[in-house]
């Protein structure tokens, strides 16, 4: 579900698009409530209050959009153009931003709405430095270990070949991470945490 499509479906002629940056929508009151837009110094709406729909301001920029999915809100960009892990990484940060990082399951479920295909994709974690410690690209922090067990394969990551990058796909029917090596070419999502 793109922003766009959504605001298409609940107002064709984009109300929303002309008199507010953003809105509320809660599925369960079926209420809708204009807003200002998403500072960074107050935590995303909870998925009980409601999803959080962001219009052009924060839209059409470098191709990053506001996506919005279980309570977690992000502007990110899928790059379906295949790059190694440094050079995704380089590119994501010359835009103001980094590889996605997806430190709890909800931003990782995040992470597999915004990618919705079957291509592989990095993601913004990595063992580079300390192999078998693997931290993500935004602040070095090192995944939760519980976090990580859910969001890797079975027996994965196994530093096959020397891989020390993280990179989501599917497998067995599950979009999870695998590692590989940074020099592979993948598709990749940046993101930024707010426009
Ligand atoms: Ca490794
Ligand atoms: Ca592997």
């Amino acid at each position: 579900m793109q922003l766009n499509s959504e605001m298409n479906t609940l107002s064709p002629d984009k109300p929303y698009k002309t008199q507010c940056s953003s809105f509320m929508y809660n599925r369960v009151t079926k209420l809708c409530t204009p807003g200002s837009g998403l500072s960074p110094l107050f935590p995303p709406p909870t998925s009980t209050e409601g999803d959080l729909f962001l219009g052009d301001g924060c839209d059409s920029n470098q191709n990053f959009r506001s996506f919005s999915y279980g309570g977690e809100t992000t502007y990110a960009a899928y790059f379906n153009s295949y790059q190694n892990f440094t050079d995704a990484e380089t590119t994501c940060q010359s835009l103001g931003g980094h590889l996605f990082v997806a430190k709890t399951l909800a931003r990782f479920d995040l992470f597999k709405f915004i990618v919705n295909s079957t291509g592989w994709v990095w993601i913004g974690l990595n063992d580079i430095q300390v192999e078998g410690m693997f931290v993500w690209v935004d602040d070095g922090q090192e995944v939760d270990p519980v976090v990580k067990t859910n969001i890797f394969e079975t027996n994965q990551p196994d530093n096959w070949e020397n891989a020390d990058c993280a990179y989501g796909s599917i497998w067995n029917g599950r979009f999870v991470l695998d590692d590989a090596p940074c020099s592979g070419f993948m598709t990749y999502v940046c993101e930024k945490r707010s426009c």
